[in-house]
């Protein structure tokens, strides 16, 4: 439990150096709502085993529970704890502000968040993977649904320098555009702080804690941007110690097996 009692029935299924849960766990604390915090041990493979599958066939984090139902997919239920919370918004009372957060929305569920991981296992997580025979890693592959080809094509070794740099270039190419949009800031869609800053956050946090705060030097907005991110009170509950790689506190790398 994450010290409130639960009062909304709400459980968020999840794992501490998870970007896509701490994605939510901002939103939860953005609009104070307690939730039961049930973190699958991933070193275990918890996310694969048969009772989580049942909730979330995707086999990934997070996965919420508001009651009897289930969502899945952190943007998803980002929009609806927004929607079925009010109180706090979130989103701009407008429709062509909301479209404008969406387009953040969907420009980093298809560029920074895949490109995050490639960078975080080459760093963090392969070294987990390559000290294990290559039967067992295998067998840990094919249980997994969408990452199967991820994991395949990575290996035990992890990504090729190939890789590692397109994904540089794709994290760069986020920062760039941040950058652009911040000049009519303070915020990514202008005055109001929305789930468009809370869905870039976790990148940026993981950037920096792996090596990659370099990409922002020549950016001041970015850099004063993720400033007044981390001053906000839902950082801390959202980022606790554990739950970063590299910064005090943090994980450690050799037992976390995915990102
Ligand atoms: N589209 C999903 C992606 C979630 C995702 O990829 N979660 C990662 C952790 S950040 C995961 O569970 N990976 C499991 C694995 O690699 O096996 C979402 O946004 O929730």
């Amino acid at each position: 439990m994450n010290g409130a009692v639960p009062s909304e029935n709400l459980t968020l299924f999840n794992w501490p150096t998870s970007t896509c849960s701490q994605k939510v766990r901002i939103v939860l604390a953005e609009k104070g709502l307690a939730f039961e915090d049930r973190r699958l041990d991933s070193s275990k493979s918890e996310n694969l085993s048969d009772w989580y599958l049942k909730l979330n066939e995707n086999g990934v984090v997070p996965t919420l529970a508001h009651g009897d139902k289930i969502i899945i997919d952190s943007s998803v239920i980002a929009e609806y704890l927004d929607e079925v919370f009010p109180e706090v918004a979130l989103s701009p009372h407008d429709a062509f502000g909301r479209a404008r957060m969406r387009v953040w929305r969907q420009f980093i569920d298809e560029v920074p968040t895949p490109a995050i991981r490639v960078p975080s296992y080459n760093r963090y997580i392969r070294h987990k993977w390559n000290t294990m025979p290559q039967d067992e890693f295998d067998k840990l592959v094919a249980k997994r649904s969408v990452r199967k080809h991820f994991y395949r094509n990575m290996g035990r070794d992890g990504s090729s320098p190939d890789e590692e740099r397109d994904a540089i270039e794709r994290l760069r190419e986020t920062i760039v555009r941040m950058d652009r949009a911040l000049e009519h800031g303070p915020w990514m869609v202008g005055e109001q702080y929305t789930l468009a800053d809370i869905a870039l956050m976790p990148t940026l946090v993981r950037m920096a804690d792996i090596g990659l705060a370099t990409q922002w030097d020549d950016r001041p907005r970015v850099a004063s941007w993720l400033g007044r991110v981390r001053a906000r009170p839902s950082f801390n509950k959202a980022f606790y110690p554990g739950s970063r790689y590299g910064a005090p506190g943090s994980h450690p790398a050799l037992d976390v097996p995915t990102c």
